[in-house]
């Protein structure tokens, strides 16, 4: 019998008891002892009916993930769940999963082939198998739309958002919800149905509909997908494998299901998005921080700044249920950041995001002030001004004047030193970079940035606080742009430079997009305003001065005033709706100052658009490695997901890069260097580990970042 499932017989209930921390995932052992109680519960004449519950924090969170590596092509592994799972339904004895916590992917699959599902009211149930660029591979695009219907399967199963039991139990999947003890509630309704037929789940056609009826959910499903979720094969094969289940019969639709989650098993974007998963998971963890570091409680905030940034990071504090006392410079600024506050909770009730209590709950959490005085009680401190180092600095030193000695003050700056802010104060062990992206309320990341005198418990406390506040914070070293900027310029800098030898505007921007990129360089740059890296180039002159070529557009874009969206033209012209069109004025610009600096004009390829953008990340990321700002790979990649819009199923700039292959990439950098000129010479790490045959992935994790 496999430790790690138990059975005991209460009273002629067979009690069988999956225990596999941490969440019950179907790992090597788990289906094995569950074929074991199944024979026990079959034989064992004095068993009438049987519970199947989770030990510990949740019922089962699905397949293994650790083990899909390990799966090659022919192999039965996955095929054995599904085997498992027919076992299961075809008992004679009526076997009911007790859930709480998450029945996640095969766990969802493992209730569903059982005869009965009871849960407690909070608990989760979900096929997320698309976000690992899978499909449910145990019966689940067979068994979920005979129990939920087809429209809510489908959803389920291509976007793979879970659902509460109590949503589960209105549609038909969870048949009662437990009040208090869910053993005991369990093994209660065990007793009530033991005796009567086990309902096989395979046999309820029922909710099947007909081919005339089921189109258009399937025809809009398809559009959702390809619209929301671009790029991605998993929800399109998600949504085929449900079309296989009113198509076809129970088994033959096994079969169906099992060839298209083969399929996107061997994928390069489902490996690139278990990356991503195990990536999230990594990022929180930083060796010398250990997990049992003591944190600061965290139960008030000041925000000084109330504008682009400032606000959205109010909201998100507020958002989160922590009191915040927001700060700007005048009446004026103030009255204008809560007015856009207000606003974006406006378009998040309409979006349904928000109900109206929750967003007027919000608003007063947020308490506005124009006074420093009011920051003695607060337990952190979010400064958010223009990005100008002596206006932080008088910030700082006046916040560290007012605030309590334990409070931490960390700078939302996107560019600036953080020991050079930190020396306007008595407590540089306090400040920290607490780095958001635009819009706040809504990029997931936060980088981290650590100081050379910032403390393990202001680093562990930021880093469980971004979690609480629904982010995912990733820690960097102090160097100039930190991680994300640092690559992100001369990655805009080199899609100039693709302009300036002849590369059309939109070329550039569509190559980027169809590479899977949420939007291209130069829209980019418009998005988030040209003139935010015009000011940072020109107070920053040393930091351009090795490269033996300057990109110049956008300077010249800037001094039209061009600012982007912000100014209603920058790469592109703007109308009253944000549209962008291309702009003849600026192709002109183009031309003639490509002519001026004698820059030879050329046909370019989408693919050269596309390495040349990619493989300068990637080239970037490699110098943060080795020079310890970054503390794994998958920290950079983790950062471009979630902070730049680079597509999840291609797994980051540095995951992508491994599996093209670093000998290719660093033949192709040397060849552009060649080329183009200085600022291509290849890292040198790269330049190693491409002579080694390995790989960014394989490299071990710093001990810590460099400050
Ligand atoms: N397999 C292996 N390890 C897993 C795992 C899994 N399914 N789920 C979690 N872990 C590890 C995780 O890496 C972390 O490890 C620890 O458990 C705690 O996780 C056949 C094909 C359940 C909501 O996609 O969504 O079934 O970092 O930090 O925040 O059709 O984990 O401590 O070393 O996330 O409380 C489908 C994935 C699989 C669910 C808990 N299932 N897991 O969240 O803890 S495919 C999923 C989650 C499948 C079938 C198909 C979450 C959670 P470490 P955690 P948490
Ligand atoms: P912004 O110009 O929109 O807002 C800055 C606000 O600070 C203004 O409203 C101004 O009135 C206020 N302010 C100035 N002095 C003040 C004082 N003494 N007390 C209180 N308020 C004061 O700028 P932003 O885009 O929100 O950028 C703020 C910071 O965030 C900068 O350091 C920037 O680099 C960084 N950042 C910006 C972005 C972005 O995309 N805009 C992204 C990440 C980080």
């Amino acid at each position: 019998m496999s430790d790690l499932v138990g059975v005991e017989n209460r009273d002629g209930i067979s009690l069988v008891t999956i225990d596999n921390p941490p969440v019950n995932a179907l790992s090597l052992g788990v289906p094995e002892g569950l074929a074991v109680a199944l024979d026990q519960i079959e034989k064992d004449s004095s068993i009438r009916a049987a519970v199947l519950m989770g030990a510990g924090r949740t019922f089962v969170a699905g397949a293994d993930i650790r083990e899909f590596g390990k799966i090659k092509p022919g192999s039965q592994r996955c095929a054995g769940h599904l085997a498992l799972f027919y076992r299961v339904e075809s008992c004679a004895k009526p076997i009911v999963a007790a859930i709480h916590g998450t029945a996640f992917g095969g766990g969802l699959e493992l209730a569903m082939s059982a005869h009965y599902r009871v849960a407690v009211a909070d608990a989760q149930l979900g096929q997320p198998e698309v976000k690992l660029g899978l499909i449910p591979g145990a019966g689940g695009t067979q068994r979920l739309p005979r129990l939920a219907g087809l429209a809510k399967a489908v959803e389920m199963c291509a976007q793979g958002n879970p659902i509460k039991a109590t949503e589960a139990h209105q549609l038909g999947i969870i048949d009662r919800i437990v009040e208090g003890d869910l053993l005991a509630g369990a093994i209660a309704f065990a007793k009530e149905v033991s005796g009567k037929p086990a309902p096989k789940t395979r046999e309820r056609n029922e909710e099947l509909g007909n081919a005339a009826e089921n189109a258009p959910i399937f025809a809009s499903a398809r559009q959702n997908a390809q619209r929301k979720q671009r790029g991605l094969m998993a929800p399109l094969a998600a949504i085929d494998a449900i079309e296989a289940a009113t198509r076809m019969r129970f088994e033959p639709g096994c079969e169906e299901e099992q060839r298209l989650f083969l399929q996107c098993l061997f994928s390069e974007q489902s490996k690139a998005l278990i990356h991503v998963f195990f990536g999230e998971r990594e990022v929180a963890k930083i060796p010398d921080v250990p997990k049992e570091t003591p944190t600061i409680p965290v139960n008030s905030v000041g925000v000084v700044g109330a504008g682009t940034m400032g606000g959205g990071i109010a909201m998100v504090f507020a958002n989160a249920g922590i009191p915040v006392l927001l700060k700007e410079a005048d009446q004026a600024a103030l009255d204008r950041g809560l007015r856009t506050i207000k606003n974006n909770y406006e378009i998040s009730v309409s979006r349904g995001r928000f109900t109206r209590a929750f967003v007027d709950q919000r608003m007063k959490l947020i308490r506005p002030t124009l006074s420093f005085e009011e920051f003695g009680g607060v337990d952190m401190i979010v400064e958010a001004v223009f990005e100008g180092m002596a206006l932080k600095k008088e910030v700082f030193a006046e916040l560290d004047r007012v605030c309590k000695p334990g409070a931490i003050l960390a700078s939302n700056t996107s560019s600036l030193s953080i020991d050079e802010i930190a020396k306007a104060t008595s407590r540089p062990h306090l400040v920290i970079g607490t780095h958001f992206f635009s819009p706040a309320n809504v990029m997931r990341l936060v980088e981290i940035v650590r100081g050379a005198a910032t403390s393990k418990e202001a680093i562990a406390t930021c880093m469980s606080l971004t979690k609480r506040l629904g982010k995912i914070g990733v820690l960097v070293g102090n160097c100039f742009g930190f991680v994300g900027n640092r690559m992100f310029g001369p990655y805009r800098r080199e899609a100039q430079f693709l302009v300036e030898e002849g590369a059309d505007i939109e070329a550039v921007d569509k190559a980027m997009y169809e590479f899977g990129m949420a939007m291209g360089p130069l829209a980019t740059g418009d998005l988030a305003g040209l003139d935010v890296g015009w000011r940072i180039r020109k107070e920053n002159p040393q930091l351009f001065k090795e490269a033996s070529r300057k990109a110049f557009i956008e300077d010249r874009l800037c001094e039209l005033g061009r600012f982007g969206q912000k100014t209603g033209a920058g790469w592109y012209k703007y109308d009253d709706k944000r549209q962008a069109a291309s702009d003849a004025e600026v192709s002109a610009l183009i031309s003639t100052w490509s002519t001026k600096a004698g820059i030879p004009q050329r046909m370019i390829a989408g693919e050269e658009i596309v390495e040349r953008l990619i493989y300068t990340l990637v080239n970037e990321g490699a110098r943060i490695l080795e020079e310890g700002y970054a503390l794994r790979a998958v920290d950079i990649d983790i950062i471009y997901l979630n902070g730049y819009g680079f597509p999840s199923y291609r797994g980051g700039p540095m995951w992508y890069a491994d599996r093209v292959g670093l000998r290719q990439v660093l033949q192709r950098i040397r060849e552009f260097e060649q080329r183009f000129g200085n600022w291509w010479k290849p890292a040198p790490l790269l330049v190693r580990l491409a002579g080694q045959g390995q790989t960014f992935s394989e490299l071990a994790a710093k001990q810590t970042v460099a400050a």
